[in-house]
Parts: C-alpha cells; sequence; structure tokens
C-alpha cells in the first residue's frame, strides 16, 4: 500500500568534507530508519551555494556525499537518494513560500545570524532565505519526521509555520513535519573549542574529525583535542572538552556516558583518547573503504542518484502541482 510507512527526509550540503559530527549526528541515525520509514536523503547542493563555492570540488563534494551515504549502509533499494537539483520542484516550491515567509522570520534565525557575521559584507539574499529552501525540501514530501542534529530545530519550527500558514489560507495541502533528534550523537562538539559544535566550514582542520580522514589524522586529532585538568573521565558541564569525547565514543558502542564514566574510573586521559581514537579508526575505516570503491564506480553512482531524482521528482511535481493550482496559476 502506498504511504503505508511515515515519510522521512533529510539533507545534508556538500558545502565541506563531512564530519563525524555529520557522520554521528545525522547518517547514522538514518540508517536506523530505513528499515522502518519511507525515506528521502538528498545532498542538497542547492543550500550549499548561499556561500561561495569552487565549481570543481562542488562536483567532487557532491558525489562523494552520495558514495557516503551509500558506504555508511544507506540501502538505494530502501531509501531514495538523490541531489537537490535534479528536482527543480524544490527550487519553484521554494519561490512560492519565499511570498509566505516574513523577512522577521527569517532575521530571527540563528543559524543566518553567525553565518553573516562570520561573511560580514558579502552575506547573500540566498543564505537568507536558506530556510525557506529547506522548507520547500520538507513540504514537498509530505514529510512526517526530518532526522538532523539539535542546530536544525529552528529551521524545522519555520517549515512548520510556513506549512500551517499556507494550510490556513488556502485549504489543507502539507503535512505539518516534526524534528527527529536522535539523543546519541545530536551535537558533536568542536574538538579545540568544545563550546562549539563541530562544523565541517571551520577553519581549524584540528577541529573536526572527517569522515575520510586517515587512522593516523584521526589518532593526532584527538590526542590534540582540548581536555581540562580535573583529571577525571566525567560526563559534566565543568568538563566539556572530555564530555565531547564520552559523547563521540558512546555514540558508537551506544554505551551511555554514565557506563564510559564507571569503565574510565581510576584511567588517564591518555588512555582514553587513545580508546576514543581507536574506536572512531574502527567504525570509519570500513566507511572509507567502500567509499573509494563507489567512487570508481561511476555507472552504479549514476543509476542511484537518476533512480532517486526520477522516484523524488514523482512525488515533489505533484505537491508542487498543488501548490500552484492553489495559488491560481494557471496548469500548463
Ligand atoms: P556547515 O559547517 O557547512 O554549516 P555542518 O557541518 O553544520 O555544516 P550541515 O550540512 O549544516 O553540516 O548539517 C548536516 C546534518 O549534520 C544536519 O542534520 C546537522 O544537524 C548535522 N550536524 C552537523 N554538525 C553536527 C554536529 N556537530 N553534531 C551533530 N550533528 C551535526
Ligand atoms: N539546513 C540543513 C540541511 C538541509 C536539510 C534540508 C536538512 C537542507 N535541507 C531538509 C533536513 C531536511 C543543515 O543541516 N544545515
Amino acid at each position: 500500500m502506498e504511504n503505508a510507512k511515515k515519510v522521512i527526509l533529510s539533507g545534508i550540503q556538500p558545502s565541506g568534507d563531512l564530519t563525524i559530527g555529520n557522520y554521528l549526528g545525522a547518517i547514522k541515525n538514518w540508517v536506523s530508519l530505513q528499515d522502518d520509514y519511507d525515506s528521502y536523503y538528498c545532498v542538497v547542493d542547492l543550500h550549499a551555494l548561499t556561500v561561495r563555492q569552487n565549481p570543481a570540488e562542488l562536483r567532487a563534494r557532491t558525489l562523494k556525499n552520495i558514495a557516503i551515504y551509500l558506504a555508511s549502509g544507506l540501502d538505494p533499494a530502501k531509501n531514495t537518494i538523490f541531489i537537490q537539483s535534479h528536482v527543480p520542484a524544490h527550487s519553484e516550491a521554494a519561490w512560492l513560500l519565499n511570498c509566505f515567509c516574513y523577512m522577521g522570520e527569517l532575521s530571527r534565525m540563528t543559524q543566518f545570524k553567525d553565518k553573516s557575521q562570520k561573511l560580514g559584507e558579502s552575506v547573500s539574499a540566498g543564505l537568507f532565505t536558506y530556510p525557506v529552501l529547506m522548507a520547500a525540501d520538507i513540504l514537498l514530501y509530505n514529510t512526517d519526521l526530518v532526522p538532523v542534529g539539535s542546530d536544525q530545530k529552528q529551521h524545522i519550527e519555520l517549515a512548520r509555520d510556513l506549512a500551517i500558514r499556507f494550510n490556513n489560507l488556502y485549504s489543507p495541502t502539507f503535512k505539518v513535519p516534526d524534528a527527529y533528534i536522535g539523543n546519541v550523537g545530536a551535537r558533536i562538539m568542536d574538538l579545540q573549542e568544545p563550546q562549539k559544535k563541530m562544523s565541517k566550514s571551520s577553519e581549524n582542520p584540528n577541529s573536526y574529525i572527517l569522515i575520510m580522514d586517515p587512522p593516523d589524522v584521526i589518532r593526532k586529532k584527538i590526542s590534540r583535542a582540548v581536555t581540562d585538568d580535573i583529571g577525571v573521565v566525567r560526563f559534566s558541564e565543568e568538563q566539556p572538552g572530555i564530555s565531547n569525547l564520552i559523547s563521540i565514543l558512546g555514540a558508537i558502542t551506544g554505551e551511555k556516558p554514565q557506563e564510559i564514566e564507571k569503565k574510565y574510573e581510576g584511567i588517564g586521559y591518555a588512555q582514553f583518547k587513545s580508546d576514543v581514537a581507536e574506536a572512531i579508526v574502527e567504525e570509519l575505516s570500513p566507511v572509507q573503504e567502500k567509499v573509494k570503491q563507489l567512487l570508481e564506480d561511476k555507472p552504479y553512482m549514476e543509476s542511484v542518484y537518476k533512480n532517486g531524482a526520477e522516484k523524488a521528482s514523482y512525488v515533489a511535481n505533484k505537491t508542487l502541482r498543488k501548490m500552484q493550482k492553489k495559488l491560481g496559476l494557471i496548469p500548463r
């Protein structure tokens, strides 16, 4: 039966190489949901364009992200995996929704405030309206749940508000989506400044671990991660660096912070860090191997994202036509 399962949609921008924040906060959760939901996962290349990108790098990263989705365990037979720009309905619906979104709402978005502060003068209008494109991504698929890290909650709230506004002004058109925030790995912090979230667009490579970082680099970055001089492996606000390493380890092994604290009673930071590093290496090695193989198999990769775009377009176009009709645009 069509749509018996609830619908999930999520995406990651190809704006930098993916980090373990993206992996533990997003992709790993997606994999665990794939049997129970009708899922759509895209690489949101149009979102990446909101800040300046090098075209060759953007192309390479878009494909690499698809390979990472697959290598992490997303099965293209169970999930619709596609590239956002291959489904033009996203851009078209974003325009329509732009006409229902208020400047004030967009000005309150923390991600916009953070990013625009860093960019100074050259803040594009696209960066400002970025959450509206994200709302289009979500609403086009009658999405029930959007699995993301906790930083994206505000954007999903906006998608909900836009859906409700449109439904009230016209007639029920959109499903009102909910954020789905996993409890482990929801917020992996920067290794150098553990008050900030780990981000793929950080200037300092020691602040993040990339999914594709070689084992030695992972070991080095973890050994350099900022801790404290308390000397106890404890999950507490006073120890943001150590707490972050506990979160990372727990997100990989499935252990609770308290279990990890107990295991490391009386054990020093050096041993703890080395175990965290090994756990990451062990988790990522098979993924890295698979990504390399996939990137060499162009025809397979192409078949995945073309097939995905075709399936996604079918659903997205149906919703777009509905929106256009209700707004008074003349059908072709
Ligand atoms: P950028 O640094 O370019 O803003 P980002 O690294 O924050 O990007 P996004 O593309 O914005 O990554 O996010 C993709 C997904 O990964 C989202 O679901 C987001 O919540 C999740 N995510 C990103 N960083 C983290 C993190 N540090 N911890 C947990 N989840 C994260
Ligand atoms: N803004 C999101 C990326 C994103 C997204 C989406 C996530 C774009 N469109 C739709 C979920 C659903 C981010 O993680 N920075």
